[in-house]
């Protein structure tokens, strides 16, 4: 029998690493913060989260906006919890970044220069509390349609983040049916409230998933990763599957009068959408991107002296226990 040796073996070249890499997504299992992963698969994801973390973080803003002004305390109520959700929904997806090496106040930075983006639906203005409920009902129901598939992206950590997240859309979603449903059964003018606030909200949300399949860029590298599940075109689409008939119900009008059911295929055919919009709004030229970032640089700035006084705190404590 020969001795066992001591010899460490040889570390892994980039080539059998790559190898290993390429096997665990075929076999669709999860890539984890300490395994070895592609450049470009760490970077696409930052990239994503970041822009999902952004977005929940922004997205506190329109319907925050709301609270002063809610129309009852249980309204109120439910509409902090939700506000509160979004900041957790953030909190989440930033620890998700962190495990891949990004810095959170470095993402921060980057979201208040206008270097990442997110989500275009969060440059609309909330004029109505009808609005709380049509984001509730068509922004967050968008939402579930893009996440769950996430619950089971390649990445570990944001596949669980996602998990939790989409449980909470979840209960977001129905929050905004019900007020939306109980403001139909009010008055005429809460109706016409309801159809003003889904009239808006209507096409945006479509625009929720992305460009067309064609025009995204990173979509196919993304999902031979199973970082995305599916397609902008797909998802989009599941999503006007599952609204047209809940709009039935609501007893609002969905303002695109070539939306129409497809016998030959189960599914809704919709009116064209308009890229140039998505297209502005990206670039920084929706109704509200000025304010919403503004209000991003404030709470930066303004909050600087808490972040201090944690930091030194925190080194403080480090150096008593090394002590
Ligand atoms: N808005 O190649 P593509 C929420 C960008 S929060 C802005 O298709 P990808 C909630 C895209 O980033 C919901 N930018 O990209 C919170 C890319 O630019 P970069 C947020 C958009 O990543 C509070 C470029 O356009 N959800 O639910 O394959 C209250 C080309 O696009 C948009 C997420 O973030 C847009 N609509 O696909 C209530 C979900 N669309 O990054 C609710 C996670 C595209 O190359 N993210 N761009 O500079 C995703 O699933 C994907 O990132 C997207 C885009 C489907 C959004």
């Amino acid at each position: 029998m020969s001795a066992p040796t001591l010899d460490r073996p040889a570390a892994p070249d980039e080539r059998a690493l790559q190898e290993h890499f390429d096997a665990t997504i075929a076999a669709d299992k999860r890539i984890e913060p300490r395994d070895w992963m592609p450049e470009g698969y760490r970077t696409g994801l930052i990239r994503q989260i970041a822009q999902h973390a952004h977005s929940e973080i922004i997205g506190m803003q329109p319907e925050g906006d709301w609270l002063l002004a809610a129309p009852s305390l249980r309204r109120k109520a439910i509409l902090l919890a939700k506000v509160q959700d979004e900041a957790g929904h953030g909190m989440y997806l930033y620890s998700a970044a962190e495990t891949l090496g990004a810095d959170r106040a470095d993402l921060t930075d980057k979201l208040i220069e206008r270097k990442q983006k997110y989500s275009s639906i969060f440059n609309y203005p909330t004029l109505t509390f009808a609005d709380v409920g049509v984001i509730g009902w068509l922004v967050d129901g968008a939402a579930i349609c893009n996440q769950v598939p996430l619950c089971r992206s390649s990445y570990g950590p944001y596949a669980r983040a996602m998990i939790r997240v989409c449980k909470e859309e979840s209960f977001h979603q129905r929050q905004g049916f019900e007020l939306l449903m109980t403001m139909m059964r009010g008055t005429e003018a809460q109706r016409a409230m309801v159809q003003d606030a889904v009239d808006r909200w209507w096409w945006p949300s479509l625009m929720m998933f992305g460009p067309p399949d064609v025009d995204s860029p990173n979509s196919a590298q993304s999902m031979a990763w199973g970082v995305k599940r599916h397609g902008n075109d797909e998802l989009r689409q599941r999503f006007v599957d599952m609204t047209v008939p809940q709009a039935a119900v609501l007893g609002v009008t969905l303002p695109d009068p070539e939306l129409a059911l497809d016998p030959a295929t189960g599914r809704y055919r919709f009116g064209p959408i308009d890229w140039s919009e998505l297209k502005a709004v990206i670039a920084g030229n929706g109704p509200c991107n000025d304010e919403r970032i503004a209000r991003r640089r404030a709470a930066r700035d303004g909050n600087a002296w808490v972040t201090e006084a944690a930091t030194v705190y925190a080194a403080k404590r480090t150096q008593e226990h090394a002590s």
